[in-house]
């Protein structure tokens, strides 16, 4: 049985980028939701016995449910961990591939929130290393490259949440708003380590 990870700050941490309401509801209600769905689709199943890892590399063969379901539990938990109240920027390693790949931090930040920006209606906005080169993408609904059934293919290793539910209370139709505040929030260390284990 999947369980939902433990937040690593309170629900107030993040504002006034992200406030306290959106995440209550987001984690309590919405990633419980997927978490218990998911949970509900596979149990009895063979796929009760796999990491969540495990199930996306051949979520093509399964139900709906568990695509969508097995989707939304490891997209918000990557997303809790990748958001921290103590923002800053990347080093080391991971500010090197980002200047590798996208010539500058500030062209990198430009792809991606244009990413997140122009991904119609439901989904995310990702960062991923493939084969030690980083790229940026988006998938819809709750869909991610570690699927089998998208375009986008690599380790994730940073995400943004651009479904309404991720900011409506407190940005209404602004997206360009909320994904500008995301910068001030993002866990660096994070994404860091999920770089070099991704590599
Ligand atoms: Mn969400």
């Amino acid at each position: 049985m999947f369980t939902l990870p433990k937040l690593p700050y309170e629900f107030a941490a993040l504002e006034p980028h992200i406030d306290a309401k959106t995440m209550e509801i987001h984690y309590g209600k919405h990633h419980q939701g997927y978490t218990d769905k998911l949970n509900a689709a596979i149990e009895g199943s063979a796929l009760a016995d796999q990491t969540i890892e495990e199930i996306l590399a051949h979520v093509s063969e399964e139900s709906t449910a568990v695509r969508n379901n097995g989707g939304g539990f490891y997209n918000h938990s990557l997303f809790w961990s990748i958001l921290s109240p103590k923002s800053g920027v990347p080093t080391g390693a991971l500010a090197s591939a980002i200047d590798d790949s996208f010539g500058s931090f500030e062209e990198f930040k430009t792809q991606f929130s244009n990413a997140a920006a122009t991904q119609f209606g439901s989904g995310w906005a990702w960062l991923v290393v493939q084969d030690g080169k980083l790229s940026v993408g988006s998938t819809p609904n709750q869909d991610n490259p570690l699927m089998d059934t998208t375009g986008l293919d690599g380790t994730p290793i940073l995400g943004l949440d651009v479904w309404e539910h991720a900011y409506y209370l407190n940005y209404q139709n602004r997206r360009p708003d909320y994904i500008a505040a995301f910068w001030n929030v993002v866990n660096w260390d994070e994404v860091a380590r999920r770089f070099e284990a991704a590599k």
